[in-house]
């Protein structure tokens, strides 16, 4: 069933089974770099079941037509760079292709057949079943509400926690084959709740906690704005030059990272409201803002930020957060700020 996606993003490579010399001619070959192309325009055009026309040994069309459209991330970012070392053994044949997707390259080797005349990707057969991405949405995180008090540390400051307040869900997908924990794309979506101060907000997501490369996507409000590379030494993106912009205008940031080949990571090792991580230290990456008034960069672990369930009601301006919330001691010490414990937000 999920074969046509293994071919789709040519990520795994197929075993080549077709170890004879270039049986066919000019034709073939030419008819093999035809199908090729052609099925990768019509994925790239967003048409999937005529994507499926050029393919074989697929399965279910239904489910395959739904994979791939769960695959939309890619379409309108797919470039078919070249076809080579085409080998045909009569009516079967490999071909390495280079794609260009969503900034990445990828080199791959496609099986054919040939079926009354016509060369199509041959899905099925032997192939073994490969760790590759295939776009199932199989675990939903969590969503996490994070608050920032953006006057300085050390100085004057009212300890609302309402200057910038946004909820950050986590969606990850994986291979969706048994017993394969391995993680191919993780999706961050940023939704903006409040923004109550005369300052204004750069605000950065930044996350080294990935052992592996790919490639990542700024969507806002669905319109891709920006993408790159991941490394494992991380990224930091720019999800809003406004905060309060982004509140006026309602704009959704989602920030996904892919990674082609899996890595390990297991978001359940991560619990952003145990007690003693009430600043962000649970989490596995970092939301952090600059106070684009004053300089000023609030990085997770800072008083000034909370991570809390989105269940909570900010305090109200200029109200110090312990005041709606007891459990919360009274900042004495302005260097320190308020003294959080357990489940604070619970009555
Ligand atoms: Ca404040
Ligand atoms: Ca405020």
């Amino acid at each position: 069933m999920k074969k046509l996606i293994v071919v789709c993003l040519l990520i795994a490579v197929l075993s080549a089974s077709c170890g004879g010399g270039d049986g066919g001619g000019n034709g073939d070959s030419a008819a093999i770099k035809n199908v090729i192309h052609d099925m990768w325009d019509a994925y790239n055009q967003g048409n999937y079941a005529k994507a499926l026309t050029y393919c074989t040994n697929y399965g279910d069309e239904d489910e395959e037509i739904a994979q791939m459209t769960a695959m939309k991330n890619f379409t309108g970012n797919v470039t078919v760079k070249g076809i080579e070392n085409i080998k045909i053994s009569g009516s079967s044949a490999t071909a390495k292709v280079t794609l260009y997707i969503a900034g990445q390259t990828d080199i791959d080797e496609v099986k054919l057949v040939k079926i009354d005349g016509n060369w199509k990707i041959n899905m099925g057969e032997g192939t073994e079943p490969p760790p590759v991405i295939n776009g199932e949405e199989t675990d939903i995180g969590y969503t996490t509400s994070v608050g920032f008090e953006d006057l300085p540390l050390c100085d004057w400051n009212d300890w609302d926690h309402n200057d910038w307040l946004a909820d950050i869900n986590v969606t990850t997908y994986d291979a969706g084959i048994a017993g394969d924990m391995k993680l191919y794309q993780m999706d961050f979506v940023i939704t903006p709740q409040t923004h109550m101060t005369a300052f204004d907000h750069e605000m950065h997501l930044a996350v080294d906690a990935f052992d592996g490369t790919g490639t990542w996507e700024l969507f806002l409000n669905e319109v891709r704005t920006a993408s790159g590379g991941y490394t494992p030494s991380g990224i930091d993106v720019v999800l809003y030059s406004s905060t309060g912009a982004a509140l006026t205008s309602g704009t959704v940031a989602r920030l996904s990272v892919y990674f082609p080949e899996g890595i390990y990571f297991n978001v359940g090792d991560y619990d952003p409201f145990a007690a003693g991580t009430y600043h962000g230290e649970g989490l596995f990456y970092d939301p952090y803002i600059k106070v684009l008034n004053t300089g000023d960069v609030i990085h997770a672990g800072d008083a000034r930020m909370l991570s809390v369930p989105t269940d909570w009601t900010p305090p109200g301006e200029g109200t110090a957060i312990w005041v709606p919330y007891p459990k919360v001691g009274a900042a004495s010490d302005p260097c320190v700020g308020p003294v959080f414990t357990a489940y604070w937000w619970k009555p």
